[in-house]
């Protein structure tokens, strides 16, 4: 008698589970409108006009702002120019109340003056707060 072996044949079913995963959202439009406009930024150094005393009619002086914007602001009751002692800038007459535009001083430094007023005088330092250059001239105090 012959035994034969019968093998079973185990037959795996691999069950697929479709998942359902997360429905990949469409990308977020995100427009982003934020238009940002920046405000102009005023550096300026701002040198104000106190009197009408020398080289006390300036505040600060020597003002350290050697190729600097420069703004004079005008704290007394009369008008009042600035001229660069070497006639390189002359800011024109700023009213009582008001504030000159801003001007950009030389990196040497310089000695400014009121021509309205021959009594006033200031300097400006160099940049990095070198002295300002020596003051010569009717317009030095
Ligand atoms: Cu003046």
């Amino acid at each position: 008698m012959r035994c034969s072996l019968c093998v079973a044949l185990a037959l795996g079913v691999a069950i697929t589970v479709a998942s359902c995963g997360g429905d990949s959202s469409p990308t977020n439009p995100n427009p982003n409108p934020s238009p940002n406009p920046t405000p102009p930024v005023d550096n300026s150094v701002i040198i104000r006009i106190i009197g009408t005393s020398g080289n006390f009619s300036f505040t600060p002086n020597p003002a350290s702002a050697g190729g600097q914007a420069v703004r004079f602001r005008n704290e007394t009751s009369e008008t009042h120019n600035v001229i660069l002692n070497d006639g390189s800038i002359t800011i024109p007459n700023i009213a009582p109340g008001a504030t000159s535009s801003a001007v950009t001083m030389p990196s040497s430094g310089t000695n400014y003056h009121c021509s309205l007023h021959t009594n006033m005088g200031g300097a400006i330092s160099g940049a990095g707060n070198a002295p300002p250059p020596p003051c010569e001239g009717i317009y030095c105090y």
